[in-house]
């Protein structure tokens, strides 16, 4: 198993995200990537390394197809010109608090800045900092140096330590903690560099919902989520049972919502459909959008797996057999995060 990181993750630490009126303190934290670093470290599953120099220019090329051009623009410029408005917003994070929904129309092009913020940023929970833009691509770098790696058969498994998290962006917009969509751009990794058919299988407690309307009209990956009831669950406005794909890509989406305080049992009940999905896909290869907020004392999710039931997924997940990429997503309790995702390889290695 090859671990990809990248230190430039901690320069993305938003301060706070809005909760019930009032701005709470950021869940997603930089110490979520030390504690996972600090059980790799007590419990190695393979080498470590940032990403291969040589591929910027092809992975800036990939960003540019999964992602729209405007939306990368304005990424790579928010905070300059956040700061232009004013010196003293130095101190303080970007979040958006106006958006085109209910009929306002986002085919225009606001020069306001909160406008333009509103337009690509889809809640008030995703804040946009200093250094959120070099985070999100070097987190980015390493979900494709991973799959290459993966692709080339250097390794069997990876797993790109990805933080800001990835699997709720999509095209031409940011949320849920996220900006680029790693876990998409590892599955085009992997398709460029040959494999024809590509599963994608979400086990975050939220639904990937950038992910699935990346993919959903394409029939050459296959987008499976299991996750957390949207009725109740964030992100809600998507990843019900009935979203099936569109188009060309009609039945490559599968949705499997389980409703809050689901146990390890009804989860790996689902994980068994899921796997079947995949494999009636005939999968050359396999991304995992990693996310262990499924464990029981995670403070804003509510399934109940234990941190025994990750080593039976990753065994799971390693029997399928396929060349496989994990990138990091969600997980909240930050001390119990590095055991629940070692867990997971540990179990993969030990099957695959
Ligand atoms: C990102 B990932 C909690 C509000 C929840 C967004 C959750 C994003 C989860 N007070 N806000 O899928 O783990
Ligand atoms: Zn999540």
């Amino acid at each position: 198993m090859l671990i990809v990181h990248n230190p430039l993750q901690a320069s993305h630490a938003g301060r706070h995200e809005m909760f019930r009126g009032r701005l709470v303190p950021c869940h997603e934290t930089p110490e979520r990537f030390e504690q996972v670093m600090a059980e790799l470290a007590r419990r190695p599953v393979g080498p470590m390394r940032t990403p291969l120099p040589g591929h910027e220019a092809a992975d800036d090329a990939r960003l540019a197809r999964i992602h729209d051009a405007a939306y990368l623009a304005f990424l790579a410029g928010a905070w300059d010109e956040w700061l232009a408005l004013d010196a003293a917003n130095a101190a303080l994070d970007i979040l958006p608090s106006v958006w085109p929904n209910h009929g306002l129309r986002r085919d225009v092009s606001p020069l306001n800045f909160s406008a333009r913020v509103g337009l690509y940023g889809f809640d008030a929970g995703t804040p946009i900092t200093a250094g959120s833009w070099s985070a999100a691509r070097a987190g980015a770098a390493c979900a494709m140096d991973a799959a290459r790696a993966v692709a080339a058969g250097q390794v069997r498994a990876a797993l790109a330590l990805t933080r800001p998290p990835g699997h709720h962006a999509g095209p031409d917009f940011f949320g849920g903690y996220c900006f680029l969509n790693n876990a998409a751009l590892a599955a085009q990794t992997l398709r460029d560099a040959g494999a024809a058919r590509v599963a994608v299988l979400d086990i975050d407690y939220h639904h990937g919902n950038g992910t699935q309307t990346i993919f959903e009209a394409r029939s050459d990956v296959l987008t499976v989520s299991l996750h957390g009831d949207p009725r109740t669950e964030y992100p809600f406005y998507l990843g019900h049972a009935d979203e099936r794909g569109t188009g060309a890509g009609l039945g490559c989406n599968l949705n499997l919502p389980l409703p809050a305080g689901t146990g390890f049992e009804t989860w790996s009940d689902a994980l068994q459909t899921a796997l079947a999905a995949v494999r009636a896909f005939a999968a050359d290869a396999l991304v995992v959008p990693l996310g262990v907020d499924t464990w029981e004392g995670d403070p804003i999710s509510r399934f109940r797996l234990r941190s025994d039931d990750y080593l039976r997924i990753g065994a799971a997940l390693g029997a399928l057999g396929l060349p496989t990429v994990y990138t990091l997503e969600g997980g909240y309790a930050a001390a119990q995060m590095g055991v629940n995702v070692v867990n997971v390889l540990a179990g993969h290695l030990d099957q695959a």
